[in-house]
């Protein structure tokens, strides 16, 4: 079967076998305005694909082509990540890290109740924690010149280290938030790797490990490598 691609309309020059597995293709940016440094929101999606074992393609896309149509139909914001696969098209990172944890084995327990907890670590990482990190990265990057940045600047920290100290304590000293590692250890250790949330995170000593044990699985490397090579091959490009 030949393929033509939806973006550049030349055919896809691989053979298409009907009955092989759909690989599936993901979007991320051609050049990263975070150098390589796995911080855009692909990066959680790699990971949940290299945890799950499942290859994948990637597109990659400037800013214009972000808020073009062909993107936009995917993506209504004009925002990476995507992800194709077959007929489905899925936009927001959380939503693709569940369908990959729900649809392969390695990041969702089997029993419904652990499963159901993991879920909701995966919410609490993307809306009760990640919102005051969010918040004050924007203070950070786009409101420094305000003449009320130096004044907010301590209240958004600290709404940040509520949160940490919160999450510190619940972690205790166990390896992960609920039993094995999970899709919900997987987001929140993405979350806390923003550079926002990163300084004060680490004046809790077992989240700064939290995130080291995560950073050291085998497929946070691997998935960490390959948005590397993008930057790598742009900047000597
Ligand atoms: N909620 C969406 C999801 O999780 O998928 C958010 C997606 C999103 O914010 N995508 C960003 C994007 O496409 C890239 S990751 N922005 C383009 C736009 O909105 O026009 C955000 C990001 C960008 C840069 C850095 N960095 O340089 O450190 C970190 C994170």
């Amino acid at each position: 079967m030949e393929i033509i691609c939806l973006f550049c309309h030349q055919k896809r020059h691989d053979q298409i076998d009907p009955e092989a597995p759909v690989r599936p293709i993901i979007t991320a940016f051609a050049n990263s305005p975070d150098r390589g440094r796995g911080l855009a929101r692909d990066m959680a999606v790699r990971w949940a694909l290299e945890e799950v074992g499942q290859p994948y393609d990637v597109r990659l896309v400037s800013f214009k082509e972000l808020k073009e149509p062909a993107h936009q139909a995917l993506q209504p914001f004009g925002q990476i990540p995507t992800y194709e696969e077959g007929n489905l098209s899925l936009f927001e990172s959380g939503a693709i890290v569940l369908h990959l944890a729900e649809r392969h084995t390695g990041l969702l327990p089997a029993d419904a109740d652990a499963r159901a907890r993991a879920i909701a670590w995966m919410f609490a990482a993307l809306t009760t924690v990640q919102a005051p990190i969010v918040e004050r990265e924007g203070a950070i990057l786009l409101e420094r010149d305000k003449p009320w940045a130096e004044e907010r600047a301590p209240l958004l920290a600290d709404r940040v280290r509520v949160r940490l100290r919160d999450l510190s304590r619940r972690l205790g000293h166990a390896d992960w938030l609920d039993g094995d590692f999970s899709a919900g250890d997987l987001v929140m250790i993405n979350v806390l790797r923003r550079p926002a949330g990163a300084e004060i995170r680490d004046e809790f000593p077992n989240l700064a490990g939290y995130v080291a044990r995560g950073e050291a699985r085998p497929a946070f490397k691997r998935a960490f490598e390959a948005q590397h090579a993008v930057f790598v091959a742009a900047a000597n490009g």
